[in-house]
């Protein structure tokens, strides 16, 4: 069913604890944890607790979860102190752009010049 955890799915078993992460916030349908290999001196993970396997299908089926993600993506800037600075909220989606987890989530990375457009 949509939104259940999936077995074979990491960020799900980082949900229950069964994988380890550095936690960093979490909230009632959200967990926030530092990403294993950072690409910018900050760089975390916001991921809704629900599965669903990317942004875009979060959002067409809960948008409220969706709009969770963002707060607290803006959040972690602040506490990071990157709204000065500048960062950026990146969502993966699809193989070729890069997603190699398939449960929706958005990176937030700051902490450095970022380019653009990005590769
Ligand atoms: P992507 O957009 O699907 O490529 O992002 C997945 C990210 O998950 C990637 O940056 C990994 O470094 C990160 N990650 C993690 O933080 N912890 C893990 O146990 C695994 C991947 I596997």
């Amino acid at each position: 069913m949509a939104g259940e955890p999936q077995t074979d799915c990491l960020f799900c078993k980082i949900v229950t604890g069964d994988v380890p992460a550095t936690v960093v916030r979490e909230s009632d349908t959200t967990v926030a944890f530092r990403d294993i290999n950072p690409q910018a001196p900050t760089h975390v993970l916001v991921i809704p607790k629900a599965h669903y396997p990317d942004a875009a299908s979060l959002a067409a089926a809960e948008p409220l979860v969706a709009a969770d993600v963002l707060r607290e993506a803006g959040q972690i800037a602040v506490e990071e102190k990157l709204t000065e600075t500048g960062y950026r909220i990146v969502f993966n989606t699809g193989a070729g752009a890069g997603q190699t987890v398939f449960h929706a989530h958005a990176h937030v990375l700051g902490g450095r010049g970022l380019q653009w457009p990005p590769g």
